[in-house]
């Protein structure tokens, strides 16, 4: 059993801690130019804390987070926990009727925005029933608004933690899949040490030398272990960039500050690999590098290793379970594969009754381990259909080989039938893309006119390589020399882009939408 006692406050133990430990001058974030020790951090989460409390915020009442990645995210998230409230991280990049939903569903008792969503904010609360508090993050306070920053200078940085339970729930993350209204999903004071103690430390091996780069954003799952949660966990330190990270950004903030451990997504290690000015960039601080969010193709892989000599952990988590739970060790690489399961937690591979298949048989991936949610929010049946006993059903189709490697196949809703055979987009997509004309594709279903189904691929060109019926010809020739036939695309439709969640991952259902589709 893992040590978290039964009275524990994770604010206390990622943060706290690391002044009994006598870290205090150590460097927790790099931000811009500002460097913010573990001794600024806990002082300022403390204040966070006191902030909210002498507003008024209570024990589990929720509070929105609807920042870019910067230093008072976690002065925020932490402060929360600590008073035993719950931080809600949201993406600052959505639209106002996906916060007006937010604000319906969490009715939060506090709202903390960047400048620019000040007015769509303020909108959203005058049209709404819950009137939350409004703080915004940095600057001159609006009517009606609190400057989180300045109030943050007029509390005193000491604070008594919440006496909280390791089962009380200390932060919710919204978690949107291809149908239906994002799903808060209730995570609790247990769960990020879980991550940081059975995935971290054994996998990425990380140590307060390290300095963590997070190309997924703290709002996520992915983004909130990366550049928050394990470098906090060990006394390590996070590089914070609040950009979007195009092959530039990244590069450059590589080069300046000089991560070790690199996490990122396979669209953005595919968009670094097609930058031509990649190799002006100094990338020799990295020791390892991850990859999550979708399957990473083979060939991502090995130009990645041929380019950097750095291997890329390629992994499978979710929101639900709070990280990553199959994955790829350092020095056993699996190009292609999500790895094999981290210990601490179990896998099963199950058909459409639930009942787990034979090895080297496709069927859905069902994971259970101490950092799943307990739950979605007011969501009972989704609850029920999700997390079921002590399992979460992931909706991902995997299939084991006889070495125990986890071989992603695609979404349960993604998978395709053809002439009555299971077809899995990612096998025929991972062969297009090793053609030297494709840099993306995506495979969906599509039917045939005489309501069979058939693969039908999108593909992005290379720039310089115009469409013809010859490439496509070409294209077919290509998928049928290295697959059985019926998993050839019959059609092909070239796109300038494949459109993606904000984590980078390819929407085909929406492809399966579209008129072309
Ligand atoms: O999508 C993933 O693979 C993932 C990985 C780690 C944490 C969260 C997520 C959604």
């Amino acid at each position: 059993k893992w040590p978290v006692p039964e009275r524990y406050n994770a604010a206390c133990d990622f943060v706290d801690r690391h002044m009994e430990e006598g870290r205090a001058h150590e460097v927790a974030i790099l931000y811009r130019d500002e460097v913010v020790t573990y001794g600024d951090l806990y002082e300022r989460v403390n204040r966070a804390g006191r902030l909210f409390r002498e507003l008024g915020i209570e024990m589990e009442q929720r509070i929105l987070l609807v920042l870019p990645d910067c230093p008072e995210f976690v002065y925020a998230f932490f402060g929360a926990i600590k008073i035993g409230a719950v931080p809600v991280p949201l993406n600052p990049r959505l639209r106002p009727d996906d916060y007006a939903y937010f604000v319906y569903d969490a009715r939060p008792k506090a709202v903390l925005v960047g400048r620019e969503l000040v007015e769509v904010f303020e909108n959203i609360v005058a049209a709404s029933r819950f009137k939350p508090l409004r703080l915004v993050v940095k600057g001159e306070a609006p009517q009606g608004w609190l400057s989180f920053t300045d109030l943050l200078h007029q509390v005193d940085g000491t604070l008594e933690p919440a006496d909280t339970h390791k089962d009380d729930v200390a932060f919710w993350l919204y978690s949107s899949g291809s149908t239906g209204a994002p799903k808060g999903t209730i995570h609790l004071q247990h769960d990020m040490p879980f991550c940081v103690l059975h995935y971290a430390k054994p996998i990425l091996n990380i140590q307060p030398g390290d300095r963590t780069y997070s190309v997924a954003k703290l709002h996520f799952a992915y983004g909130l272990g990366n550049a928050m949660y394990f470098p906090l966990g060990v006394g390590a330190s996070t590089i914070l960039v609040p950009e979007h990270p195009t092959p530039q950004v990244i590069l450059e903030t590589i080069q300046r500050d000089r991560p070790t451990l690199f996490f990122s997504v396979p669209t953005a290690y595919n968009a670094v690999l097609r930058w031509e000015e990649r190799f002006r960039y100094d990338v020799s601080s990295l020791r390892l590098c991850v990859s999550a969010g979708e399957a990473l193709p083979e060939k991502l892989y090995h130009e990645w290793k041929a380019w950097t000599g750095i291997e890329i952990l390629d992994g499978i988590g979710s929101t639900e379970a709070l990280h990553i739970f199959i994955s790829n060790r350092p020095g056993q690489v699996r190009p292609g594969s999500s790895g094999t399961v981290v210990p601490g937690y179990e896998a099963e591979i199950r058909d459409e009754s639930g009942r787990p298949v034979p090895t080297g048989e496709v069927g859905v991936l069902w994971i259970k381990g101490d950092s799943v949610a307990a739950g979605y929010w007011n969501k009972q049946e989704k609850t029920q259909r999700t997390f079921v006993g002590s399992w979460l059903c992931t909706g991902d189709m995997y299939v084991r080989d006889e070495e125990g490697y986890y071989w992603y196949v695609g979404r349960s809703d993604d998978m395709i039938k053809a002439g009555g055979i299971w077809v899995s987009p990612i096998e025929v997509e991972n062969v297009l893309i090793e053609h030297p004309a494709v840099v993306e594709c995506a495979v969906v279903a599509h039917d045939d006119g005489d309501g069979l189904v058939k693969p039908k691929a999108f593909v992005v060109l290379r720039p310089d390589i115009p469409s013809s019926e010859s490439l496509v010809e070409e294209l077919k020739r290509f998928v049928k020399e290295r697959l059985a036939s019926y998993k050839c695309p019959r059609w092909f439709v070239f796109v300038d882009e494949l459109p993606k969640t904000s984590t980078g991952k390819i929407q085909r259902f929406r492809l399966r939408q579209t008129q072309e589709g």
